[in-house]
């Protein structure tokens, strides 16, 4: 309804940064020769053992949250009411997990700068997850609706940082004016990847195209 809608724009931007991800692998070579009855045994669950202590469990073993992964996926920054899911048209971002497991973001923080520290951001409600590859909508705005809510709007172009519970970098996004305007959104194509452009037709919970 805005008379001011700005021309769709693809706009790649390489700043979206994404916190890097490390992966250990950890290989065992099979012997040439025959080791004797029960060695095999003794040797496969030494090495078991000595992966398991080296890969931690669901990306915690090296001191992480494992709350690595999640991305800033979808910004909707004058969004248009939509019955199904957002009856008041509040503004909403959209995050995206690609891992196989379920994230809890418990303690991760949301703030509307990329500048300003862990301890100025506003948290994400305990309890508050995304699915294994899936999505979570998160609401702003001032008036408590939607869960989980964070309570501010999104300007037309601003950037956005999300942290993790320990006050690591989880993502960062910035847009500018007209990225975004009312009935688009704007965020990753694909999910989860490094170029961003304007989406005509928002897709909560679904794929960016
Ligand atoms: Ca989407």
């Amino acid at each position: 309804m805005s008379p001011s809608h700005a021309p769709m724009s693809s706009t790649p931007s390489p700043h979206a940064s994404m916190a890097p991800r490390s992966t250990t692998w950890s290989t065992t070579r099979p012997t040439s020769r025959t080791p004797p009855a029960g060695h095999g045994r003794r040797l496969l669950t030494l090495a078991l053992c000595l992966a398991a202590a080296s890969c931690g469990s669901d990306g915690g073993g090296d001191g992480g949250t494992g709350q690595e992964g999640i991305v800033i996926n979808e910004i909707c920054a004058k969004a248009i009411a939509d019955a199904s899911f957002n009856p008041t048209g509040s503004d909403w971002i959209e995050l995206y997990n690609g891992s196989g497991a379920t994230v809890d973001l418990s303690g991760a923080a949301l703030i509307d700068s990329k500048s300003k520290p862990f301890v100025d951001a506003l948290p994400l409600p305990a309890g508050t997850k995304v699915p294994a590859n899936g999505y979570l909508i998160v609401y702003f705005n001032h008036d408590g609706v939607g869960v989980p809510n964070i309570a501010k709007g999104l300007g037309a172009g601003e950037a956005l940082t999300l942290y993790g519970a320990d006050g690591g970098l989880l993502d960062q996004v910035d847009w500018k004016d007209g990225d975004a305007p009312e009935g688009s959104s704007w965020g990753r194509s694909p999910d989860g990847g490094s170029l961003t452009r304007t989406f005509d037709k928002p897709t909560p919970s679904a794929p960016n195209p």
